[in-house]
Order: C-alpha cells, then structure tokens, then sequence
C-alpha cells in the first residue's frame, strides 16, 4: 500500500511497558490503540512478557511486549501519537525516571534510521542492553534485524540476561 504521495511506508518497532494498575490490560488496551493508529497498520504482536523491574528499588514487576508497525508517519509524529496513547491511559509519573507507570510507549526502532533529536533518540538508546525488549523483539522479527550502531538482534540477545523473564 502507498500514501496518497505515493511514500513507501516504514517498518518501526514500538516497545509497551507497564507496572500500575493492571499492567496486562494496559498492554492490551494499548496494542488495541496502535491498530487504531491513523497512518499506521499493525503487522504483529509479541508475546506479553512478566519482566524484574529495572530501575529504582521496591517496584512492582513490569508487563513488557513489542509491536511492529509500517508505518506512513514521520518518526516524530508517530512519537507525539504514542505519547498521546500514554496520555489517554493516564500516565502517572510517580516515580521519577526509570520509576513505576502505566504505560510507557517507547519507539525502539524506525527502519534503519538514526536519529539524535532532542525530543527523540532513534534506535532507542537502551533497547541493545535491555532483556525486556530483546526478549518480546525476537518473538516477531528475525535473528538478523540490523540494530543501527549496534549490531544484529541475535548477537544482542546473546549477551543480554533473559533471568526472570516469563511469557504469560
Ligand atoms: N525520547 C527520546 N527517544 C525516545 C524514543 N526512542 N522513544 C524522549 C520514546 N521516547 C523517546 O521519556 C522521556 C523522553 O524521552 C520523552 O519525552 C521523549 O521525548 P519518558 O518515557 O517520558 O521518560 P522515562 O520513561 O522516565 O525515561 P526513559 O529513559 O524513557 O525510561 P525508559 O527507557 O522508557 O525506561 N523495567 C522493566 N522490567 N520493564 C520496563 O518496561 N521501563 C523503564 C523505563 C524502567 N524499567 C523497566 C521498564
Ligand atoms: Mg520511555
């Protein structure tokens, strides 16, 4: 499928997280929003995963899952459409950073773009060193995805910790 100008669409991994209020069903009521999403389709859906917390001490466990995306929007207006999903699921930032909330929409990946924006950092600077998104990421793309100025998916899987990680 094209837009309207005739733009080929882009492939983009989402990354969902959550560790308040029912983080399962905040999950699914945002992967439910992506397929929603104007200018976008949801081609998959990985797993939803039970994840240690990383970050400040004395958090719940998160829920953690991966959606693929093509995509017809630019990266930054694909970024303020997932902080609007955050938004509508009443994102609460108790915590401070890396600390507890409902929902957190990260953009893992937009084709093979690199992108050092204030407001968006592409690949995500974190998604190399981080189980909970390797994990559910290998559920619905191949071992070989080129993670720009990181390397390929499998070699990254292999040096991360899986330890804790369960599929519900
Ligand atoms: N931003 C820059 N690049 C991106 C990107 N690629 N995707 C900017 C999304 N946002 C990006 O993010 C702050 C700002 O980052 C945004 O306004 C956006 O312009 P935020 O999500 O509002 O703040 P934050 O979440 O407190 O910080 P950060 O560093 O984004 O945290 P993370 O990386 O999202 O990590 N443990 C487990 N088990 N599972 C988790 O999902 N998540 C976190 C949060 C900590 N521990 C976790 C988990
Ligand atoms: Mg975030």
């Amino acid at each position: 499928m094209q837009s309207e100008d005739g733009a080929l669409p882009v492939r983009s991994f989402i990354g969902l997280g959550s560790n308040l209020d029912r983080p399962a069903h905040q999950v699914r009521t945002a992967l439910t929003a992506l397929e929603g999403l104007p200018g976008c389709r949801l081609l998959r859906q990985s797993r939803l995963y039970r994840t240690p917390p990383l970050g400040p001490p004395g958090q719940s466990d998160y829920v953690n899952a991966v959606a693929l995306l093509e995509t017809w929007l630019a990266p930054l207006e694909l970024l303020d459409r997932l902080q609007e999903i955050e938004w509508r699921q009443g994102r609460i930032r108790n915590g401070g950073h890396w600390g507890p909330r409902t929902l957190d929409l990260d953009l893992l990946l937009y084709g093979e773009q690199r992108l050092a924006d204030p407001r968006l950092c592409l690949p995500h600077p974190q998604l190399r060193y981080r189980a909970f998104v390797l994990v559910p990421l290998a559920d619905i793309a191949e071992g070989d995805l080129p993670i720009p100025g990181a390397g390929r998916l499998d070699e990254l899987l292999r040096g991360c910790d899986p330890a804790g990680i369960e599929a519900l």
